[in-house]
Formats: C-alpha cells, sequence, structure tokens
C-alpha cells in the first residue's frame, strides 16, 4: 500500500474544474424541470461552483460556455469579480458553435465558407475572453456530422475540420491548451466528423502542439474499453483531460461513478500506472460535465466530487511493485485481486483525514445541507420563475 502520507498529498494535487452549466436549469434535450435555487446568471453560476469548492476544497476552477455565460453586455470584470470574491477562477472557454440554425448543416465542417468563418470567429472570440478573463484552456465540441449515407463527403468534412483547427490552434495565447472532444453520436446520426479518440487525435496533432484529446466518459459505447484508450493517449503525451460523467445507456450526464464506480477506478489506475512507470503526469484537465435535471445541483457537484476523491485515491493505493512482480509470474488472481484489494478498500477515513487537515467539512454534503444555501438560493431566485417548457 502507498504510503498514508503520499496518498494526501496525491489528493492536495486533484483537483476537478466545475461546469458553469451545471449549476443552471439544465436537464435533458426534452425537457427541463425547474430548480428554484438554480442559477441564473453567470454570477450565480460561479457563487455555487465557489459554494462546491468552499466545502470539498477541490474544485478551483469553473468551466464556461461562451455565448451561455458571456452573452453580449455581460461584464467581464464582474465575472472577474465574483470569481474572486468565491475564491475561484475561470477554466476551459467552451465555444457554442452547436445552436445556432445557421450550424444546421455544421460549423466548422460546413460546405459553406461563411458560416464555417462565422464559426471560427466565435472560437477566436472564445480564445479573446478566455485571454482576458484567465483561462488555460479552449475546450472544443462539435454537433458537426451526417445523419444518412451519401449526405456529404467525410474526406471533405475530415480537411475543413483539420483546417479550422490549425487556425483556432495559432490564435492561442502561449499558455493555452486546446482540448479535442470526441462523440460517437447524437446529434449527428449517421457519422459525426469527430466520432472517436483516434479521429480526436489525429486532428489534434494536425492542430498542432498544444492540442491534446479530452476523454468525456459518457461519449463511448458501452462496450469501449476506455480506460486503454487513457492508457494510450497518456503514453502518445496526448490526453488533455476528461470530462466526468456516467451513464446507464448513453450519454446520459448522471453523476460519476453511479452507475459503474470500477470503471472510474480503472481509469485511475491506468493515470496511475503512467505515473509509476514514468515518475511524472502530464498537466491533465479533470473537468465535471454533468447536467442534472433532478437531483439538486449543488449536491450533485458534491457527490461528484466526493465520488471522483474517493475512487482516485483508491488508485493511489494500488501496490504497483507487487503487481509488477504478480504479472510477471502470469499470476492472473493474484494481479486482479491486487486491484479489488485497493478498490474494495474504503477510503472515506483517508479523505477525512485530509479534509480535516484543510479544515474542511469531513461530510460536505451533509455541511451543505446544514448551510442553507439551498433555501436562501431559492427564495432569492426562484420568485417569478414559471415553468420553462423550452427543449434544449
Ligand atoms: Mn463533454
Amino acid at each position: 500500500m502507498a504510503k498514508h502520507d503520499t496518498v494526501l498529498k496525491r489528493l492536495d494535487e486533484f483537483k476537478i474544474e466545475l461546469p458553469s452549466w451545471g449549476f443552471a436549469n439544465t436537464g435533458t434535450r426534452f425537457g427541463k424541470f425547474i430548480q428554484p435555487a438554480a442559477a441564473r446568471t453567470v454570477e450565480e453560476k460561479i457563487a455555487d461552483a465557489g459554494q462546491v469548492h468552499k466545502l470539498t476544497g477541490a474544485c478551483p476552477t469553473v468551466a464556461v460556455h461562451t455565448l451561455w455565460d458571456f452573452p453580449k453586455g455581460q461584464s467581464i470584470a464582474s465575472v472577474l469579480r465574483t470569481a474572486k470574491k468565491h475564491g475561484v477562477k475561470i477554466g476551459a472557454m467552451n465555444p457554442n458553435v452547436f445552436e445556432s440554425q445557421q450550424y444546421k448543416w455544421g460549423s466548422l465542417t460546413n460546405r459553406s465558407e461563411q458560416i464555417r468563418n462565422a464559426a471560427l470567429a466565435h472560437i477566436r472570440d472564445s480564445i479573446d475572453i478566455g485571454r482576458q478573463v484567465g483561462s488555460e484552456f479552449i475546450s472544443l465540441w462539435f454537433a458537426d456530422g451526417t445523419n444518412y449515407p451519401g449526405q456529404a463527403d467525410i474526406i471533405e468534412r475530415k480537411h475543413l475540420m483539420a483546417d479550422a483547427l490549425k487556425k483556432a490552434h495559432d490564435a492561442m495565447a502561449e499558455n493555452m491548451t486546446m482540448l479535442v472532444e470526441y462523440k460517437p453520436f447524437e446529434p449527428a446520426f449517421y457519422a459525426t466528423d469527430i466520432a472517436d479518440w483516434g479521429m480526436a487525435m489525429i486532428l489534434a496533432r494536425a492542430a498542432g502542439p498544444r492540442a491534446k484529446v479530452l476523454v468525456d466518459t459518457g461519449h463511448h459505447y458501452q462496450a469501449t474499453n476506455i480506460e486503454q484508450i487513457v492508457a494510450w493517449l497518456l503514453d502518445d503525451n496526448m490526453l488533455g483531460g476528461f470530462h466526468f460523467n456516467d451513464r446507464k445507456y448513453a450519454d446520459d450526464d448522471l453523476t460519476l461513478g453511479s452507475i459503474d464506480p470500477y470503471q472510474v477506478f480503472r481509469i485511475f489506475h491506468e493515470i496511475e500506472n503512467y505515473r509509476f512507470r514514468n515518475g511524472n503526469l502530464p498537466a491533465l484537465a479533470y473537468m465535471v460535465d454533468q447536467s442534472h435535471n433532478l437531483k439538486p445541483k449543488i449536491e450533485a457537484m458534491i457527490q461528484t466530487v466526493d465520488t471522483a476523491q474517493q475512487l482516485y485515491t483508491k488508485a493511489c493505493l494500488v501496490d504497483r511493485k507487487a503487481l509488477a512482480a504478480s504479472q510477471a509470474k502470469e499470476d492472473l488472481v493474484g494481479s486482479e485481486n491486487i486491484l479489488r484489494a485497493a478498490f474494495f478498500t474504503d477510503t472515506r477515513p483517508i479523505l477525512a483525514d485530509w479534509r480535516k487537515s484543510h479544515g474542511l467539512p469531513t461530510d460536505p454534503i451533509d455541511a451543505h445541507r446544514s448551510s442553507g444555501y439551498e433555501r436562501r438560493a431559492a427564495a432569492r431566485r426562484g420568485a417569478g420563475r414559471s415553468a420553462d417548457h423550452s427543449f434544449a
């Protein structure tokens, strides 16, 4: 077992970025159930993220969506003031190149040069806002793709995407990293332009040295071995970070580890195995990408962070020297049991020690519930809010 102090140090380094959109009244594409305490403005989203950070000590940054959080007239100074007040910073900038009607046939892969340029201009604007708010990541997900065989030339779209990503890469500040996210289907139902990690990696390599692949855990087919993809991307220095969530069926945006905690553990195990082999880890952006339709949003985020910390700690407990020795003997049962021993260890006492050493509540959900934050937010924000029938 790794030494207790080493694990505590690892937990110090383990930071998780929260998504601003996870605190708003977002939900499913078929409708949303309104929560009176949900955030209405970017300032309220940042305040809610600040509440999670205050109670967990692990979430110093907040990812934002350009159009949702910086609409026309939004004061950047106000965002920075609010972030400072709540002890957080702005994390990844996420351009919105998927909602506007002009993107019906794609954004960066649209046949129309004018629309491609509009999408690229929006990405450049996002990079520019990112520079002003101190963001280090531009995080790109595209809905681009086709719904029917024969609809478009797959290779033409590949070339268009590669050209545009290279231009976006060149527009980034020196300290920025580009994250290229993939997803096999939805909204495109035949050929998504960036459908898997191989396509994302080829495009990231072509874009430039500061472009990496973003693994969204919900963006895979059920049987995909995600931890193997993670291990390969790490070994090729192409892993940029994660969007954490869980799912039972498709891209369900459920809280991390709610369905399959062993899979999350196996991902963390591969990351720590890389560290064991190489003595270091590249900077990885651990981000949450979840929209909670039913769970209270702040509680769901705290639960996510707590689960991530518990599972990450389990991965830190794997006895890697014993595992290597066991593997060398082809001892399958012994090797697997080394992983299982770590996975089935109750890491909550270690996490409690870590929290106590940082003056944090040992049970952050309980602390949130007794803080009255939710009730106050609902009273302030809920008034006059009617049922929302929009589909998004
Ligand atoms: Mn995502």
